[in-house]
């Protein structure tokens, strides 16, 4: 069989054999019918009549694995993809480093192996589940095909995650992958695992910044599971990677686009002063000051996603080979981490500062610091547009201590420097750096829909190029329903 090529003569489309292994082919066709009445449930409010211009996967390979043709999204083929296995690989990492990957479960690891892919799986149907009413405020055409793309493959990352729960895990696996079906993003009682998965995704700039800020966590944590000694996941992890490029795209272009077009209608009105902002408002645009705060809120609540600074949960996860660090494969060290410091930053005696811990406990903290460091390159490209207009404004990265709800920082209150802040001053100040009800109130003002072809709203710059390579009269999205 070509494990490049994805078979799709089947209900379920995969590069696994999945016809020769009839008891999983059975789990899964039989978890089908609730996935798709999830997916009509809580996936995007209407449009599901609508032709959307979509990349499917037809191959695994990196380079051309997408075709892209029109399709009604419940007839998406949602399916099981597998990153290539590399013969000989060996466990890079942890006690059992330089022995053969698992290709089955290691007992001893069940659970903290089911508890990873569970937690990752629970994410993607909850991102869809965030951006279910995103569609009918899009600014173009161009936005909601994009938008859709992003729902249909967070939906695939899910398949992937219950993929594995069906084929390794037996029953507990079968009860887990039906527990992702039934838990909803910020519902009361069975809400999502993690906290910023619970949040709302009100607005479009929210959309944009989630798929910078949160997608990339999703980034750092796949990156971190495809080093995984237990090598199906690993596998599946690698494909994901590929998937989850373009959502960061989508994040990184879009604020792009908004910031430009601000600064654009602040240049053609002579505005030059950002802090101006009921004169730029007026100019039916988001002002900068306003961007940051959204900044602020979705870059700290993806920090809480990296857990505790100091994790024994990590440590363990490492240990027995099973969660690596960031790009594990290209740094220089033992793999083990058995002795050795990494400077983990803690509140200490009421003050924030740096302390060296043991390097295995501190992995959180580590796999955070590369995260800031990632998040911070497209940061500099929307300042990049933002000097280009000769505006006097630089967007930041909030203080890691700012608005947290995990970790060392949890029960503190700081403001965007990291200077800790009494209860009352939070309170007062609050508004100066998370959005508030006025800034939402405006922001929800300026969410309507644009789906004339080729057309954009009046706050969002169009995109350089299109999707595909499709001009910019192209019709992404034949709208049936909405
Ligand atoms: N909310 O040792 P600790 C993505 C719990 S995003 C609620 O600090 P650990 C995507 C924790 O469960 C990537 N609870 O943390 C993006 C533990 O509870 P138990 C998703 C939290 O385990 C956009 C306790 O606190 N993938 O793919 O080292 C769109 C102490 O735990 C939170 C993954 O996260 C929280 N934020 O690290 C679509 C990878 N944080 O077990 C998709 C898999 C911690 O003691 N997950 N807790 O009851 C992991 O690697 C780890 O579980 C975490 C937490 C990094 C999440």
């Amino acid at each position: 069989m070509d494990i490049a090529k994805v078979d799709y003569d089947g209900l379920i489309p995969n590069n696994v054999g999945l016809g020769q292994d009839p008891r999983v082919k059975r789990a899964l066709e039989k978890w089908h019918p609730g996935y798709i009445d999830w997916w009509k449930d809580m996936g995007p409010e209407g449009f599901q009549e609508s032709l959307v211009y979509l990349r499917t996967a037809v191959s695994v390979d990196p380079k051309g694995w997408a075709k892209f043709d029109y399709v009604r999204m419940p007839e998406y083929r949602w399916g099981v993809l597998l990153a290539p296995q590399h013969e000989g690989r060996k466990i890079p990492f942890g006690m059992h480093k330089g022995e053969d990957a698992w290709q089955e479960v290691p007992g001893e690891y069940r659970a903290m192996l089911r508890r990873l892919i569970v937690i990752q799986g629970d994410t993607e149907p909850a991102s869809v589940e965030q951006q279910r009413h995103l569609g009918k405020t899009a600014p173009s055409l161009y936005d909601l095909r994009n938008l859709f793309q992003v729902n249909v493959e967070e939906g695939r990352h899910l398949w992937a995650m219950v993929y594995l729960l069906q084929k390794y895990f037996g029953a507990d696996g079968r009860e887990e992958a039906e527990a992702l079906l039934q838990r909803r993003s910020g519902h009361a009682d069975t809400p999502r695992m993690l906290g910023a998965f619970n949040e709302k995704t009100p607005d479009w700039l929210s959309f944009f910044m989630f798929t910078y800020f949160t997608d990339r966590d999703g980034k750092m944590q796949l990156e971190a599971l495809a080093q995984s000694g237990f090598d199906p996941l690993s596998r599946t992890c690698r494909f994901m990677l590929t998937e989850e490029a373009h959502h960061m795209f989508v994040g990184e272009t879009g604020v792009t686009r908004v910031v430009q077009r601000t600064c654009e209608a602040m240049k053609e009105a002579g505005i030059t002063d950002p802090g101006n902002i009921e004169a730029v408002r007026k100019l039916g645009v988001i002002d900068l000051p306003t961007i940051q705060k959204k900044a602020n809120m979705h870059f700290s609540l993806t920090l809480d996603l990296f857990g505790n600074e100091i994790s024994t949960n990590a440590a363990n996860a490492f240990h027995a080979g099973l969660k690596g660090r960031y790009r594990e494969d290209r740094l220089k060290d033992d793999h083990q981490l058995e002795s050795g410091t990494y400077p983990v930053l803690r509140l200490i005696d009421g003050k924030i500062q740096n302390e060296d811990a043991p390097a295995l406990s501190a992995l959180n903290m580590r796999l955070r610091d590369d995260y800031v460091a990632d998040a911070n390159i497209g940061v500099g490209r929307w300042n990049k547009v933002i000097s280009e207009h000769g505006i006097p404004f630089e967007i930041k990265l909030p203080h890691v201590a700012f608005h947290r709800h995990i970790g060392e920082f949890a029960n503190i209150h700081t403001d965007l420097n990291g200077n800790m802040l009494s209860d009352a001053e939070w309170e007062k100040r609050r508004g100066e750096f998370l959005p508030s009800d006025g800034d939402r109130a405006f922001i929800e003002g300026l969410m309507q829909p644009q789906f004339e072809v080729g057309k954009f709203a009046s706050w969002i710059a169009p995109p350089r190029v299109g999707i595909d390579n499709k001009p910019g009269d192209f019709e992404y999205v034949k709208i049936a329903d909405a």
